[in-house]
This record gives C-alpha cells, structure tokens and sequence, in this order.
C-alpha cells in the first residue's frame, strides 16, 4: 500500500515535472530564402517581444500572452535572463517566478512559436545586460572566447539549453527558433559565436538557429557568412529612436528598411521597434506617440513589401516592470512600460488595434509568405508612392500604396486578372497594402482599394472584412461566371457588373454590409468598415466576432459558441458563426439573429470598485547597528568584491582623530542617478551624486562620483567613525562587448581624509539574495537585512509617522485589506504624489515593486501586478524613505489603473 502511494507521488512529481506532453505531435521545421515553414508548410512568424521576468506573475503571463494572442500575433520572442536566474556561480533557480518551464507550456497550450534568446548577453536594459553580477569577478573578457568567460556561459547553458530544447517544434513544444547573443557587432569574436551554436547543439537544438544583428546591415560581422555565421541573421531596427519627447520628429534613425542579409534565408526582423525606452524621462505616454499607429501603418507595411520579410519580432509587445534591481540604471527607471501596444497595467491602446489590423491580414492571407519584387502600378500623383511584391506560385499581388504627406491619385494597375484604373487616397504618414489576383476562399478578389483585414469561411459562406480610413471612398471588384445577387444588408454600396467584375463602391463609413449570392460562387458576406470599426472584429479559427471589448478565445461546439471576453462597460457583441447560442464565459447570453446571419447581444460592464485608503503608517529609523559584525574591506573598498550587488551597501570607516583632518574626500559609483550620504558620529554631512559608466559613446564623463564633505572639528584622539550609504543603480550593459562599462565597480572606490594621514579601517554590508523573491528583489539597507520589508515582520514598536524626516532612511509600515470582485481585474497602482529631495524604494509583501524618485521624476504610480498583490487577503506595505536632504514626503495611495469584468 504505502509503496503504491509512493509511486504515485513519484508519478505526480515527475508528472509535473514534465513540460511537454510525451504525446504532442512532433514536427519539422525548415526554411528557404522565402519564410520558415512547419511540416513544409509555409509560416509567416509575426512575434511580439515579452520578458517574463518583467512580470513577476506567472498568472498574468497567461493574461498577457492571451492579449498578444488575440491581436493575431502567432509567436512571442523572448529573452531569457541568465542574472534572474543565477544568484551566484553554480547556483540557479527555474521555480516560481522564474518557472520558465511554465512559461514556455503556456506558450505551448496557446499556439504561439516562440524565438527563444537565451543570451548569453541580451542587453535588454536589465542589470548588466543580463550578465549576473558575479560574472564582474570573473577573468576574462565577457562575451568573448575566454576560457573564464567560456567556463561560466557553458554553465548558464547547460541549464537553460535543455528546458529550451525539450519546447522545441520538433518535439511537439513551441520553441521554433534559437537566437545566440544579442547584437554582436563590436568586439567581435567569432569562435565564441561559433560555441554557443555548437553548445546548443549539443543539447539538442536542432530548430534554426538566428543573430539579431545592430541596427543595419552596415554592420559587420553580420554573422550571415564564415566562423560563427548562423543559419537566419536577422536585423534589429529602431527607426523613431527613443526621443520620445520629440514624438512628431520621424525616423530619425534611418529609414527602417529590413534588409536581406542571406540568399537563402528568410528576411528576418528580429527587432522592430514597436516603442521605446524613455531615455529623457518624457513619460511613457510620449514614447507610445512616437511609435503609434502612423509609424507604424508607415514603416510596418513599408517592411512588409519592400523586403518581403516573413519573420518579425516586435520590440515590445508588453513591456512590464523594472522591479526590485532589475533594471540597467542607465537608460530606464522602474517602468518597462515600452509605449508598448499593452501597457505595463496590461490594457490595450491604439497601438493594439494597428497590431490587430495588419496582424489578422498578415496571418489569413497566406500567398504572402512567399513573394518577389514585382512592378509596382504607377501612380498618377508623385504625393502617393507605390512598390509592389507578387507571389510566384498564385500571381497574387501586393501593392504599397504610401505617403508622407498624403494625397489622392490613380493607380493604372496590371493585375492578374486584367489592367485597372484604381483611384486611392492615401492619408499622411500613412501607408496602405492593396491586394490583387486573390482567391479568398471560394471567390475571386480582383482588386479592392480598401485594406483586406481577414477573411473566413464559416456556415457555407466567405465572410470578408474590409477597410479604409473614414470618410474615403473605396471599390471592390469581384469575379463571377455571371451576375450574382448582391443584397445591400447596412450602409450604403453601388454594385455594377460588367465583363464578370462585380464592382462595389462606396465609402468608408461605420460597417457596411453586403451579401452576394449565386454567380457560380458560394455565397459572401462582406463587411466594408473604416480603421476604427474594422478593429473592433475579432478572430478565432473560422469565428468572426465584433466587439468593442477584448476578445480573449472563441469556440464553437455544435451549435453554441463560446467566448471568453472582457468588458470595462456594458458592450455589444455579435459572433460571425453557424451557431444558435451564445456563451460568454459561462453564462448564456440572450441574442437575437441578424440580417448578416450573425448572433448579437449585449454583455454587461463590471460593478465599481473601491480601493481602501492607506492609513495607520508607523515608523522606524534605519538602524544605527553595531558594525562589529560586518564585512572587513580588507580587500578594497568596491562591494562586488564582497559579494554585495544589489541596491544599497552601507560602510562604516573607524578611525581615532589626530586633530587635523579637515574634510574627508570620497568616490562612489553607483551608476546613474545613484546618490550617496555620508555621516560623521551621526551627524549628516550631505550627499552627493554617484558616478556613472565609463562611456565610450560619452568620452567626457561628467563623473560626478567624488565629493568632498567638510568634518567638524575633532580633538585628538577621539574615535570616529564615518557612515556612507552607497545607493547602487545597478550594473551597467556590455553593449561594446569590452568589459568597460559592465566590469565598472559599485559602492565606494575612493576614501581619504584630508588634513592628515589617518588611517580609516573600513567595514561594509550589502544585500543577501532573496531565495523566493530571486537576486534582484532587495538591497543592504539595514531594515532589508532586518527583514523590516518582509509581511511578517512585527512593527508593534514603531511610532506614528512624522511630518517632516531627517535625512536617511525612515521606514514605514502599514497593512491593508482587498476582496476585489472575483470575475474582474482591477489593475492597481501604488501612487506617491510630492517631490523633493528624497526617494522611496516599495515593497508589497515584501516584494520590492520600484523607486520612486521624487527629486528626478517622471514616474508616479507603480503597477503592482496581482499575485505579488493579493486581491482577495491582507497585503502588507513597507516603505524605505530616503531622504537626501530634510523631507516631507507626500501622500501614497492605492489607484485602480481599470476595471474590466473578466468571463
Ligand atoms: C536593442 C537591444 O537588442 C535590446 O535588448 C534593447 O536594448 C533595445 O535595443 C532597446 O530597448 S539595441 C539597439 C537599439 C541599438
């Protein structure tokens, strides 16, 4: 009996152990100088990047990828994190929020391919690129071939390689590519190129192998050709840089053209900008402008037929949360919101319906995984500029209609099935994709000079939908073996026929309906609708479903189809499906039947909800603790060397006063916008900037690491002892591959007291890794150590909290209580409002969830992602208040970034 129960424990745990089911189908995946394919099947991969480790939940993984999903997505590119992982050498941890295993069997159950890129280096504007921070200890150049470096990639390797390769395709799992290093451009090495490939290998990647090389093919190495070439080079490209307060200024970076870097593999965007960083603290909002739908109607369908790329990674597509340390303190604050299409609260902007409107027409239209250039018709107005690609096997053509400015003009367009005059407006900075000689199912599509965003068969029928920008006219011609029945079901259409066209006209404007029967053709519905009503559409499988609201699966069993769907108020819904009976989540929706055949209906919004108002704050001073204890700097002052990484490191310099030191002069480094203070016996001396990177872009550093702070006088032989508080930023990139900028120390580097020779004998303490919250989620602050941030710590001592705090560090404390309703999700913030010369690091739950930087801005309210936040139970808020000068910090609340009912 009892070995039977052991058994079956050991059955449940290797079960789960398991990622992929043994059962899942394998398959092959090839490609030519076309597209990838899976089982010789054609694959167009339009992927959009997400970082798990930005979101420390993995329930909302599956919230977020279900997002990227639906707006037709069929693959995410993703890094992963070697620091996330690996607290120190020869330790690593894939378990909960780190469970890339999770990660990769949701990809799995939701059918998205994935481009896995594990790095080594990733950039990423994550802490040191990627590299963990002990990989600074280590000899020998990062990101070359040697043996140090190599010893400790091969290690990193070795576990993440085989979790990657057993997702592979080719063993039934999602994984559907392999990209080594990241933008290997300077420094360049390529037996190290060459041994991650061989090292993959190795473990069983067999799936295609890919670089994602800088910026143009101008380049070099590209990594197409020689020791270290990879079988798909891609091109990363950020046309509309990251000067997001300049939104209106375009392309400054180039023209954004995907270029061809292998003749006989498939144009590979690895990167294309879909938001940005924030480098000037515009605010993300700015960032979403610069890279909103006009860019991207522009550039995204410019690439799509200048080059005829069939593989795209779209950076980002949720960008997420710099929390705890993660980030690289350079060029991001705790904000990874990107500008992306779904916002860090994970809501859907207008970005998300371009995504929606290209993705659905990239996916369903399946003659352009394989194009060559083709003539473009010409363009009778020089404002509309037109390129084309055709497919070699269907005729099918493609045509870019585009313009800067925008205009009207006439196309003399030799299609397939004849020579037409087609006129078309084009807007400014606007760009359209026509299509010509297509068989969309069972009819003939001439030409339309509206945009085709999908199509489906469904019920016996083809069911089109169309678009335009309102307000333009648009036509649609049409074959038949003779003249159709056309029913003009909503809007206002003109039908003609002649010589076997039907052609439709009209304009732009709500949704149009027309229903076409008979000329030898099984019947169709078109939907003629504008930008805006077109995004409204949604599609899974064969179903069609219009709603306002997220979408998030539809399924059709028998005659009912089920949806799952999200409402933030009370909303229409209408499936396109052979079915009589409408599910939202589990509920029967009432409906009525339409002319257009379809099922509509009206689902409610969510309740209101209020969130709890943070009071009963009690407070502690950081304390002033015995130092016995502490690390001796016996061997320099930088904190790497001791182990101490993350955030705040504290020292303590004891020294007995010979009565004329004067000043004492210190440097720190801490990466940018890191601060240090510094106390003698107690008494504030003040604070000063720490230094930044050594930068090779930036040749004159301002550095402004040293500071000079003036010492009370002091009689001789007295014992002193100096406080710094060293706040690290965290650890620089390695983007030119020379351990210049990653290799530069944290903490103090510098201490000498000024007007005598004293010496100072230092100790020093830093930060202990989290086992559960991971090597990113705290500091050395001394309440850290004490664990005063974790949600069992006792705080009965602590006093109510003060109006005005000295400069240091106060800690504060309070609990609250949410039961949020159970079938909504309510995204919640933490907001602090006031500025000044002070900083507060939070913890909800003891999860460390940003910095909020009252002296530097922009960032004001902190997402705080479900599972860190419990919505239904006692959360517990801890504050270290960092004060530069004397402070009155302003008030902190809970904010509801929405509200949406979830079924
Ligand atoms: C490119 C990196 O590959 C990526 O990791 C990330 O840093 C991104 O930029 C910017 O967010 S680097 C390129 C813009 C020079």
């Amino acid at each position: 009996m009892r070995r039977l129960a052991l058994l079956l424990v050991l059955l449940l745990v290797t079960g789960a152990a398991t990622p992929v089911a043994a059962a899942a189908p394998a398959h092959t995946v090839s490609y030519d100088r076309y597209s990838l394919k899976v089982d010789g099947e054609r694959v167009f991969l339009w992927s959009g990047e997400f970082h798990y480790f930005r979101l420390p939940s993995p329930e909302l993984w599956r919230d977020v990828l279900e997002k990227i999903r639906a707006a037709g997505f069929n693959g995410v590119s993703l890094y992963f994190n070697w620091a996330y992982h690996s607290p120190a050498p020869g330790e690593y941890d894939f378990s909960g929020v780190r469970d890339v295993d999770r990660l990769l069997r949701l990809t799995e159950e939701l059918g998205l391919y994935v481009v896995a890129r594990p790095g080594p280096y990733i950039n990423a504007e994550v802490s040191g690129g990627g590299f963990p921070a002990w990989l600074k200890q280590v000899d020998g150049r990062a990101r070359s071939s040697d043996p140090g470096y190599t010893a400790a990639y091969r290690e990193w390797l070795s576990h993440i390689n085989p979790i990657l390769a057993r997702h592979q395709i080719t063993r039934g799992g999602s994984v559907i590519a392999y990209n080594v290093e990241n933008e290997y451009a300077a420094n360049t090495d390529a037996q190290y190129m060459q041994d991650l490939q061989d090292t993959a290998r190795a473990a069983g990647i067999d799936v295609p192998i890919t670089h994602n090389q800088c910026c143009d093919a101008s380049w070099t190495p590209t990594w197409a050709s020689g020791l270290g070439a990879v079988q798909i080079p891609g091109v990363d490209d950020y046309p509309q840089s990251f000067e997001c307060q300049t939104p209106d200024v375009w392309g400054p970076w180039g023209p954004g053209t995907t270029e061809r870097l292998s003749d006989n593999a498939p144009v590979y965007a690895a990167e294309y900008q879909a938001g940005a960083i924030d480098l000037n603290r515009a605010g993300y909002d700015r960032c979403r402008e610069l890279t909103g739908p006009s860019y991207m109607r522009y550039f995204y369908k410019s690439n799509l037929i200048t080059s005829g790329a069939t593989m795209f990674g779209y950076y980002m597509a949720f960008g997420g949360t710099n929390w705890g340390w993660l980030g690289q303190p350079n060029d991001v604050y705790t904000s990874y919101d990107y500008g992306a299409a779904i916002t860090e609260s994970r809501q859907l902007t207008d970005k998300y319906a371009e995504f929606k409107r290209q993705g659905y027409f990239v996916r369903a239209v399946e003659p352009l995984r394989h194009t060559d250039t083709a003539t473009a018709p010409p363009s009778s107005d020089a404002a509309v500029e037109t390129l084309a690609r055709a497919n070699p096997s269907t005729g099918t053509q493609f045509v870019l209609a585009r313009s800067l400015d925008g205009g009207s003009s006439t196309l003399d367009w030799s299609t397939p099935d004849g020579r037409y005059s087609v006129p078309v407006t084009v807007g400014a900075r606007d760009a359209l994709v026509l299509v010509a000689g297509y068989d969309l199912g069972g009819q003939r599509l001439v030409w339309s000079s509206s945009e085709l965003m999908t199509h489906t068969r469904s019920g016996g029928r083809d069911v089109a939908l169309l678009y335009g920008r309102t307000g333009t006219d648009g036509s649609t011609v049409l074959r038949y073996g003779s003249r159709p029945a056309v029913q003009v079901l909503a809007g206002s259409v003109r039908s003609s026929f002649a010589g076997g066209d039907l052609k439709l006209d009209y304009r732009h404007e709500g949704l149009s309906r027309v229903l076409v029967t008979g000329g030898g053709r099984p019947p169709m519905l078109l939907l003629l609708g504008t930008n805006e009503t077109a995004a409204e559409f949604w599609q899974f499988g064969s179903v069609l479903v219009r709603s306002p609201s997220l979408v998030r699966d539809a399924t059709v069993s028998g005659s009912t189809v089920t949806l799952r769907a999200d409402t933030s108020a009370r909303t229409s819904v209408e499936v396109f499906a052979p079915a009589r009976r409408l599910v939202v989540g589990h509920g029967v929706v009432p409906t009525r039947t339409t002319s257009s055949g379809s099922l509509a209906g009206t689902l409610r919004g969510p309740d209101p909800v209020r969130l709890p108002t943070l009071t009963g704050w009690r407070t502690q001073r950081e304390p002033v603790a015995d130092d016995s204890g502490w690390t001796v700097a016996d061997r320099g002052l930088p904190s790497g060397t001791y182990g101490y990484d993350q955030g705040h490191v504290w020292y303590r310099g004891h020294f007995t006063a010979g009565g004329t030191e004067t000043a004492v002069k210190l440097n720190a480094i801490t990466g940018k916008n890191g601060v240090y203070q510094v106390w003698l016996n107690g008494t504030y001396l003040g604070w000063a900037k720490g230094g930044t990177q050594a930068d090779s872009d930036a040749p004159v550093n301002p550095d402004p690491g040293p500071g000079t702070f003036t010492l009370p006088p002091l009689a001789p032989g007295t014992p002193a002892v100096l406080s710094v508080l060293v706040g690290n930023m965290g650890h620089n990139d390695d983007w030119t591959a020379d351990d210049t900028r990653f290799k530069q120390p944290r903490g103090l580097v510098g201490a000498a007291l000024i007007g005598a020779d004293t010496p100072v004998s230092w100790r020093l303490r830093g930060n202990e890794p989290d086992p559960v919250r991971g090597p990113f989620n705290t500091g050395g602050l001394l309440g850290e150590r004490a664990g005063w941030h974790l949600p069992g710590h006792r705080s009965g001592d602590w006093r109510p909290a003060p109006d005005t705090l000295a400069p240091g560090v106060t800690w504060y404390r309070t609990e609250f209580a949410l039961d949020l309703p159970r079938d909504q999700d309510v995204p919640v913030a933490l907001r602090f409002d006031g500025t000044g010369a002070y900083r507060v690091l939070m913890y909800v739950n003891g999860w460390q969830m940003g910095q909020f930087t009252a002296d530097l801005g922009p960032q004001k309210e902190f997402v705080l992602p479900a599972g860190v936040l419990r919505t239904h139970g006692k959360n517990t808020v801890a504050l270290a208040v960092i004060a530069l000068e004397e402070s009155t910090p302003g008030p902190v609340s809970l904010v509801p970034l929405a509200n949406h009912r979830v079924r």
